[in-house]
């Protein structure tokens, strides 16, 4: 079964908006496998955006993801990857759809609310970054089938 990896960053966690942003997963179907409270250290978040380490935003985006505590989880379902990809919403705040996390909840591209893997590669690396695989729990919801 497909796994992403989601992460509420400090604005976040600041404003309040965690509840809300797990409960869209949940309502959508999406299962919880995977979930911690966290103030990341430098070289973690350098390593979880190394990708854009040439990018002249790099050293701005490493202290925001590094200024307070965010919530890092991991989430399971069905084409998870994209379809948490299009719950949160365009990266640029005035291409995000209203509907979406950040076209709901945002204004802001380097305050953007929340992270999501882009791709099955990425998924697989952040997973392997933020979680030891004890961390994760393997459990099937007992929900009404209709639901899936
Ligand atoms: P993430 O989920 O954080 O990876 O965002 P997303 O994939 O939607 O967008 P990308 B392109 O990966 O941006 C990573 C973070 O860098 C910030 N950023 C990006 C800027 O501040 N300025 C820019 O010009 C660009 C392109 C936005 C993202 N994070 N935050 N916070
Ligand atoms: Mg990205």
């Amino acid at each position: 079964m497909e796994r992403t990896f989601l992460a509420i960053k400090p604005d976040g966690v600041q404003r309040g908006l965690v509840g809300e942003i797990i409960r869209r997963f949940e309502t959508k179907g999406f299962t919880l496998v995977g979930l911690k409270f966290l103030q990341p250290t430098k070289e973690l978040a350098e390593s979880h955006y190394a990708v854009h380490k040439e990018r002249p935003f790099f050293p701005g985006l490493v202290e925001f993801i590094t200024s307070g505590p965010i919530v890092a989880m991991v989430w399971e379902g069905d084409g998870v990857i994209a379809s948490a990809r299009k719950m949160i919403g365009a990266t640029k705040p005035l291409e995000s759809e209203p509907g979406t996390i950040r076209g709901d909840l945002g204004i802001n591209v380097g305050r953007n609310i929340i992270h999501g893997s882009d791709a099955p590669e990425t998924a697989q690396n952040e997973i392997a970054l933020w979680f030891k695989s004890e961390e994760l729990v393997s459990w099937q919801p007992q929900m009404t089938p209709w639901l899936h």
